[in-house]
């Protein structure tokens, strides 16, 4: 009701769907709208629609907690997660839009000897890598969360942690409506409520897509659908090693400031953070079934519930305030999945599971790169689909942050 207020403009454009373009993206969330922008601002690709089922960014983007860091293991992923934090570092001044980016510092606790060696070792390649990061005893633990119980008698004790202070948290709304009003002003269509219903392909390329709008024609088309991505590439006769699944969050009532560093542990597990509101931010790991429902199941919320409860004895009478789920789409190498189809002109952006919102500048900016060069970026080389073809997997599940 708010943006009838009369000094209040739009913050972005609300065109009609025009029968042509030379990209469409499809999918509106933070990765689809930043792809438009890098389009549009790098690459000078103008001509481009964002056609998004829903509302922009009303997907994973506005049901992430928005942990932000690059401290992954293997050359490929920590060198594409640090240009994504590097973006991260000016992105409100790139888009002119506050995107409450708060390098607050993000911890991985260990609890088992051997929690602790692959800390060390994920810490070290970081570190060779030039990516900031240290390992931390319980007692610097402790100084820096002076809440987290560190003491010995925890049914599972913190033996130490990984910590990125360069890592932290964003707006997540913020990301995508600042994208979407950068790309607009460029002259990209945003178009909502405009859902893609099938792929018009012909001799092996495509050529457009139906929807719930009528037959939109382009020669290229990038696919940045997150959980919804395999029904799309099904679309287009495509089958991608994904599967999709619930991932659930949930926030407590507002409180005073009591933790200004993101805790994570995939042992006990849970993680949590302080939103700018109070709120603490809480979420685990995947529910293990597949499925498109935006829910969750409830003894997942009780179990992440008891694993903060077992780290941080003092919110025990802290009352829940919301819980959401989203549909988090999961590669077998828990790795994104970025680059050309077997159908000419189409490409993928996905697999990001349950840690994509921290490449969203990122993310973007390589797969605007992909489409307008129809090549790839050199950080998004080894992300090809044919990585499942040629065994050159890039295994993160140690990395993820969320067991899954
Ligand atoms: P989305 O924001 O989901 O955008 C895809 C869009 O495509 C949607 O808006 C959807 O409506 C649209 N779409 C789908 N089908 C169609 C169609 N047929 N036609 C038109 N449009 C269509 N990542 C982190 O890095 N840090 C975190 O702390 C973190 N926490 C998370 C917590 C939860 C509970 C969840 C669910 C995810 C979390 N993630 C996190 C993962 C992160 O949210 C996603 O990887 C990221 O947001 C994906 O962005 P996206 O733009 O690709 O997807
Ligand atoms: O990838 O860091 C992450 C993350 C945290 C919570 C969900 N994903």
């Amino acid at each position: 009701g708010l943006k009838h207020h009369e000094t209040w403009q739009p913050a972005w454009r609300t065109p009609q769907l025009k029968p042509r373009y030379d990209v469409i993206i499809i999918g509106g969330g933070g990765h689809g709208l930043a792809t438009a922008y890098y389009l549009a601002k790098n690459h000078g690709v103008k001509n481009v629609a964002v056609l998004e089922k829903g509302y922009l960014g009303g997907g994973n983007t506005a049901r992430n907690t928005t942990i932000v860091r690059s401290n992954y293991l293997w050359d490929e992923s920590a060198h594409l997660y640090e240009h994504a934090l590097k973006l991260w570092e000016g992105l409100s001044q790139e888009l002119n839009f506050n995107v409450m980016f708060s390098q607050r510092g993000v911890m991985n606790l260990g609890h088992t000897l051997q929690d602790m060696r692959d800390i060390e070792r994920r810490v070290n390649a970081n570190v060779l890598n030039g990516i900031d990061g240290v390992v931390l005893s319980p007692k610097e633990i402790q100084d820096i969360v002076p809440l987290m119980d560190v003491s010995a008698s925890t049914r599972f004790p913190v033996m130490g942690a990984s910590y990125q202070p360069r890592g932290g948290v964003a707006r997540h709304d913020a990301v995508a409506w600042g994208f979407a009003r950068a790309a607009s002003e460029l002259g990209v269509d945003l178009i909502e409520q405009c859902e893609v219903t099938g792929m018009i392909i012909e001799d092996g390329r495509i050529k457009g897509v139906h929807t719930s709008q009528g037959d939109v024609f382009a020669d290229r088309v990038g696919c940045v659908a997150a959980g919804s991505t395999s029904t799309l590439a099904k679309m287009a006769k495509v089958r991608l090693p994904l599967e999709s699944h619930p991932l659930q969050a949930f926030v407590s009532e507002s409180m005073k400031p009591c933790l200004d560093t993101v805790v994570m542990s995939n042992a006990v597990h849970g993680y949590v953070s302080q939103s700018d509101k109070g709120e603490l931010v809480i979420g685990a790991g995947i529910d293990s079934y597949l499925g498109y429902g935006q829910r969750g199941s409830p003894h997942v919320i009780e179990h992440t519930a008891a694993a903060i409860i077992e780290l941080f004895p003092s919110f025990s009478r802290v009352r829940l305030n919301r819980q959401w789920g989203g549909i988090v789409d999961v590669a077998p190498d828990a790795c994104p999945i970025i680059g050309k189809s077997p159908v000419k002109g189409l490409y993928f952006n996905c697999g990001w599971g349950t840690g994509g919102f921290k490449a969203t500048p990122g993310s973007g900016h390589v797969f605007a790169h992909t489409i307008a060069n129809d090549a790839p970026h050199p950080l998004n080389a080894a992300f090809a689909l044919e990585r499942f073809s040629t065994g050159h997997l890039i295994d993160e599940h140690g990395a993820a942050g969320v067991a899954h």
